[in-house]
């Protein structure tokens, strides 16, 4: 079913799941990587040599520790809590806290390796990590989330650092626990050390365009993917899985650009509204009310709600998964293609399968893949630094234009390197090999590390 490795990357895949069995996602994360490399070792002979993929695929330091926590009614309730601090080569680990309770060390470490080359592709100074718990929030009292930060963090924050690791949100993990988790981190260390976390409020540390850059940066680089073939998103058809912050910021963004946006969904169910989704309708309900996606359709007259429904089988032009991993199988790429989809961008990280995008590939339509299409959103932590750092705040205009600029130059890194190693148009291979170099020759420059 894959496609086959050079014989000494081969050996050193079977390597990697041997030491880390049952962990599927890590694999499959790596394997993808090691898929584009063959050319990039035939050019640096020097990476087999001092057995640079090795290293990379085996992370800096895990954590793993026990998160006791009460409910509002006193039950006692025990979470795992991780951190995998994957490589710091180019700065300090960098990457979000995932609150869900499919969370296991398996998919911190997926998260986490792809954060590495991701975090390079950016052009900021910032390593690569990822954390979460097998927690979940859904249904539990804001006191209740408060307590759980508080556990959290106080086992957390002997590891970070706003120069040893730096954590932000993912799934689960917004403002509101971003506050939360950066209040323990104060009392606990006595330091107002703002750049420790990304993704806090503005008043208190945090950069505006934050809470919206990973959707805002994703439409960008569909927007560019769209332009090297002559078109533009005006006034395509667009479905967005998900209901969460990087589905709404994706939303707001697609339809600012011209582009009409008639589905969403979120785990239970899709909706389907052909006037266009009403982006401030969902984020009432998604960001205040905390309700579900269901009710978007009894308040909106015309909207329909499929439950359990295939948001991949409504037809449309530009199709931008934004909820989770693996939720575009081969089946659904190959419906998306039948149906007239010409491009793809991954808001979500790894919500593609390997069968999923070779249909894409082989079908040459647009696909940007989640390292490069979803990188505003840590590249604007990295921006939050530097105001952090600076003492500085910076207008929403200012900041939207780095983004902007941030995103279209992965877009043209990533495409020109594709082309210099023999695959025109494939933003995958492009993406792992521009980030792979970065870190690769950092590492080489570091010593053996
Ligand atoms: P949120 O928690 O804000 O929203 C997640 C959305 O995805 C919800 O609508 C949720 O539905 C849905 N979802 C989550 N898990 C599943 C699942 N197992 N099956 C079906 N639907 C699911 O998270 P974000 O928007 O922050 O994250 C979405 C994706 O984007 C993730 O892959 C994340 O790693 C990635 N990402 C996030 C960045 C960020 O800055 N936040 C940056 C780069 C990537 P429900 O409410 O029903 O669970
Ligand atoms: O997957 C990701 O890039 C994120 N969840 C954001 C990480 C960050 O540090 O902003």
């Amino acid at each position: 079913m894959h496609p086959p490795l050079p014989e000494n990357v081969e050996a050193i895949f079977q390597q990697v799941r041997a030491r880390n069995a049952g962990e599927d996602e890590f694999h499959q994360a790596v394997r993808e990587v090691l898929e584009s490399l063959a050319p990039v070792l035939v050019k640096y002979p020097e990476f087999a040599e001092q057995k640079v993929i090795e290293r990379i695929c085996e992370p800096e330091r895990q954590i793993i520790f026990r998160v006791p926590w009460q409910d509002d009614r006193g039950e006692v309730h025990i979470n795992r809590g991780f951190r995998v601090e994957f490589n710091s080569a180019l700065g300090p680990y960098k990457g979000g806290l995932r609150f869900h309770p499919s969370v296991y060390l398996g998919i911190v470490k997926f998260l986490g390796f792809e954060q590495v080359f991701k975090n390079a592709l950016t052009g900021m100074p910032i390593g690569g990590g990822k954390g979460g718990a097998d927690f979940d929030p859904k249904g539990r009292s804001d006191a209740e989330i408060m307590r759980f930060c508080q556990s959290f963090m106080t086992e957390l924050h002997r590891h970070l650092g706003e120069h040893t690791d730096v954590p932000a949100g993912d799934i689960g993990v917004g403002g509101r626990e971003i506050g939360y988790l950066f209040g323990q981190y104060k009392r606990l260390t006595n330091r107002y050390e703002s750049g420790v976390l990304t993704g806090k409020g503005i008043g208190w540390g945090g950069s505006l365009v934050r809470r919206e850059a990973t959707g805002y940066g994703a439409v960008f680089f569909v927007r560019e993917m769209l332009k090297v073939r002559g078109d533009s998103l005006g006034g395509k058809t667009c479905i967005v899985s998900g209901s969460g912050n990087v589905a709404i910021y994706t939303i707001e963004k697609l339809q600012e650009l011209g582009a009409k946006v008639i589905a969403c969904s979120d785990s239970h169910g899709v909706v389907v509204d052909e006037q266009g989704i009403d982006v401030d309708l969902v984020k009432q309900l998604k960001e205040v009310e905390r309700r579900r996606i269901a009710d978007y359709a009894t308040l909106r007259r015309g909207a329909r709600y499929l439950p359990g429904g295939n948001l991949w089988e409504i037809p449309c032009q530009v199709a931008m998964p934004s909820a989770t991993q693996n939720e575009i199988n081969g089946r659904d790429a190959r419906t998306l293609v039948a149906n007239g989809c010409i491009a793809v961008g991954e808001g979500a990280n790894m919500p593609t399968t390997p069968e999923g995008i070779r249909v894409f590939l082989e079908a040459g339509i647009a696909f940007g893949p989640g390292k490069a299409a979803n990188a505003g959103g840590v590249a604007t932590s990295a921006l939050e630094m530097q105001q952090n750092a600076s003492r500085d705040s910076w207008t929403f205009e200012f900041t939207e234009r780095k983004l902007d600029a941030i995103m279209t130059d992965i877009h043209a890194s990533t495409w020109a390197t594709a082309e210099e190693f023999g695959s025109p148009g494939n933003y995958v291979v492009g993406a792992n090999i521009t980030g792979f170099i970065r870190v690769a020759k950092a590492m080489l420059a570091l010593g053996l590390i």
